[in-house]
C-alpha cells in the first residue's frame, strides 16, 4: 500500500464499517495515504442496527480512528437507507446494492467535481480548502428535480442527511444540468444550502452539464463539520475513549 500511495495527490478510501476487513485495513491506508500528502477521504456505510450492537461497537472503532487519519470522512448510515419506501421491502443484500450504488454515486460526484470542465470550475485545491477547514465527519446529500428548487431540497432533505445541519462548517455542492441549464438556477441551489448552514461556512460549487439529464437538474451536497447523534454524538465520544483503550474482538 506504501508503494500505491506514492505521489498521490487524492485519496479515497471505501469500506462498510462494522466487519473486520475493512474497518481495520481502512484507517491503516488512510494513515498511509496521509503521509505521502494526499488529501484523504473516506466514505464509509455505518451498519443497520439490526446487524447488532457488536457491529455498531466494530464501525464506531473505525470511525474513531478515521476521523484521526483521513481529511474527511463521509458517512453513509445504512439505517437511513430504511426511511426510503423502496429499500425498506428490500432483502439484505439489496438494500446492501443501493448502498453500494451510493457510494459510487459519493465518489464519482466529488472527483467529478475537480476533473470535469464545467461552467463553474473547482479545482483540487477549492475541494482541499472545504474538506481540511470542516474536517471530521461529512454527510452527502443527493436530489434530481426538474428545478433548482426541488433538486436542492430533495438533496437537504434526503434521509441520509436526516439531521441538524445548520452548525454545518463546510458545504461541497456539485450542481450538474442539461445543457439549457443557466448559470442562475445553478446559482439558486448554492443560496438555498448558504442560508441553511452556518453563516461563516466555507461553500464552494460547481456546475457541469450533461446532455443526459435533459431539463433536470441533479445536486451533491457534501457537508462536513455536522452533528449527528447517531454517528457521533457527544456520550458517544466518551464511549469511543474507553473503546479506544479496550480491545475490540473483530467479526468478519
Ligand atoms: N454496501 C455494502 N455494504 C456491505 C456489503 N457487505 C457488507 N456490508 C456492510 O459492511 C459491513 C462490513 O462488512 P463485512 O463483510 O462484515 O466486513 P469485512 O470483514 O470488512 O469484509 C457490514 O456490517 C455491512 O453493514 C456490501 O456488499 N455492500
Ligand atoms: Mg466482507
Amino acid at each position: 500500500m506504501k508503494t500505491e500511495v506514492e505521489g498521490c495527490d487524492l485519496a479515497f478510501i471505501t469500506a462498510g464499517l462494522g466487519g473486520g476487513s475493512g474497518t481495520g485495513s481502512a484507517p491503516v491506508i488512510s494513515r498511509l495515504a496521509k503521509q505521502a500528502g494526499a488529501l484523504t477521504i473516506a466514505v464509509v456505510s455505518y451498519p443497520f442496527l439490526s446487524e447488532g450492537s457488536l457491529r455498531k461497537q466494530n464501525a464506531d472503532w473505525g470511525l474513531e480512528r478515521l476521523k484521526e487519519t483521513a481529511d474527511t470522512v463521509i458517512v453513509l448510515p445504512n439505517e437511513r437507507l430504511l426511511e426510503i419506501d423502496t429499500v425498506k421491502q428490500l432483502p439484505l443484500d439489496a438494500a446492501f446494492r443501493v448502498a453500494d450504488e451510493l457510494l459510487v454515486r459519493s465518489i464519482s460526484g466529488v472527483s467529478e467535481m475537480i476533473s470535469r470542465e464545467g461552467i463553474v470550475n473547482l479545482d483540487f485545491q477549492d475541494l482541499k480548502s472545504v474538506l481540511s477547514n470542516g474536517g471530521g465527519i461529512g454527510v452527502i446529500g443527493l436530489g434530481e428535480g426538474e428545478t433548482a428548487e426541488i433538486a436542492t431540497n430533495e438533496a437537504i432533505e434526503n434521509p441520509l442527511l436526516d439531521m441538524d445541519i445548520s452548525d454545518a462548517r463546510g458545504a461541497l455542492i456539485n450542481v450538474v444540468g442539461g445543457p439549457g441549464l443557466t448559470l442562475g438556477e445553478a446559482e439558486k441551489c448554492a443560496d438555498i444550502i448558504r442560508k441553511k448552514i452556518n453563516t461563516y461556512a466555507k461553500i464552494i460549487w460547481g456546475v457541469t452539464t450533461d446532455e443526459s439529464l435533459g431539463n433536470n437538474i441533479r445536486v451533491l451536497l457534501v457537508l462536513t463539520g455536522v452533528k449527528s447523534e447517531q454517528i457521533h454524538g457527544a456520550s458517544m465520544h466518551t464511549q469511543m475513549r474507553n473503546l479506544r483503550s479496550r480491545t475490540v474482538e473483530f467479526i468478519s
